[in-house]
């Protein structure tokens, strides 16, 4: 199978799942579930008390569904953050997953919804239109290589910085950096190699990028051995992300190199700043992220000379093995695209 050809699905599937974001925010009616307060004292024997979870594990299925579909020797090897079982207060399970085709897909999510025909109908169009490379705002992939689908496995992230999506508020720092609000989601999807565990094709969707005349559009960015979608790069910004639950101490030193210390929302965001060039480094000291938000952006980072390494052990690419295993980016984590910012962090840390 050549490489190319899953980048492309990859790529597509990301962008379907960007539309159901952007249309959970934007329609009126859907944006009232995504904001309304859980209510766990309530009698109704209800699937979803929290619509962004459905929204969450709907998007993980469609990748699932159409990477599925598309390639049946990686579907056991999909792996994600939510769980798509929900159960309501008599003791009932149903599994959300997508249909072969609409109105299967709609009557299966009306069951969820709480008999919401309207949520279900319009979040299972969303989920069923069909999408285009040509209707993706990214550089055409070009280039080929070879890959052996048994040998990869993909972790996704069908939106993270979730708090940003629900609530956040627009906050730009003047380096260009976003500091929270929707500009800081991302979905996230990453092919690994089983064999080395080191990731291989890297997508990362921006579904909120840009607003204008009152509506998102978004953005794509990709990454394989042979390519990225990335401009030449621009010059080193002398900036490193962190959380903003990062260690005062950390911050400190960080600050004494000499690089201006930026906080930003979302661990995939802080990476894409790294990879766009809006940042040199993102550094985190915690165990806070997992998998499914570095798979994907560490790839594109490898493919332009960079990485994401072990913060506790930066000698140590991150890798990737299937859900069976720990999940945790154990030890934090560090991203770079340039081997002496890496030094520049170690030497600081120490
Ligand atoms: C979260 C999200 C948070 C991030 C955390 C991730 O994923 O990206 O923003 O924390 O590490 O696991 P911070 O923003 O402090 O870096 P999700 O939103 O999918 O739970
Ligand atoms: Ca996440």
């Amino acid at each position: 199978m050549s490489e190319m050809d899953l980048l492309q699905e990859l790529i597509v599937v990301s962008e379907k799942a960007a539309n159901v974001a952007r249309l959970c925010r934007q329609n009126d009616h859907l944006f009232q579930l995504l904001i309304q307060k859980k209510r766990p004292d309530e009698a109704n024997p209800r699937f979803v008390d929290d619509f962004k979870t459905l929204a969450d594990v709907l998007i993980q299925q469609l990748v699932k569904h159409d990477v599925g579909s598309r390639f049946p020797k990686l579907r056991d090897s999909i792996f994600g953050e939510e769980n798509n079982i929900f159960s309501n207060k008599l003791g009932e399970t149903i599994a959300v997953e997508v249909r072969n085709n609409q109105q299967e897909t709609a009557d299966l999510l009306q069951v969820v919804l709480n008999e919401d025909a309207q949520a279900a109908e319009l979040l299972a169009a969303e989920v069923h239109r069909e999408v285009f490379l040509d209707d993706v705002n990214t550089k055409r992939p070009t280039g080929d290589f070879r890959v052996c689908l048994e040998d990869l496995g993909i972790w996704i992230d069908p939106i993270d910085s979730t708090a940003e999506y629900i609530n956040g508020i627009e906050e730009v720092a003047a380096c260009g950096i976003s500091v929270s609000g929707l500009k800081c989601v991302t979905v996230l999807i990453g092919a690994y190699d089983k064999k080395t565990g080191l990731p291989l094709v890297g997508v990362v969707n921006q579904p909120f990028a840009n607003y204008s005349e009152n509506k998102w559009t978004g953005l794509c960015f990709w990454g394989v051995p042979s390519g990225t979608s990335l401009p030449p790069a621009p010059p080193p910004s002398r900036t490193i992300c962190v959380s903003s639950s990062e260690n005062r101490d950390v911050t400190l030193k960080l600050e004494r190199t000499g690089y201006k210390i930026v906080e930003a929302s979302g661990a995939g965001y802080k990476i894409l700043a790294v990879i766009t060039g809006l940042a040199d480094a993102y550094v985190l000291t915690r165990d806070s992220t997992f998998k499914w938000d570095t798979c994907g952006p560490q790839a594109i980072l490898r493919a332009l000379g960079g990485d994401v390494v072990v913060c506790s052990r930066v000698g140590e690419s991150v890798t990737y093995g299937d859900s069976r295993g720990d999940s945790c980016n154990r030890g934090g984590v560090v991203a770079y695209k340039e081997p002496k910012v890496l030094e520049d962090i170690v030497k600081c840390l120490a």
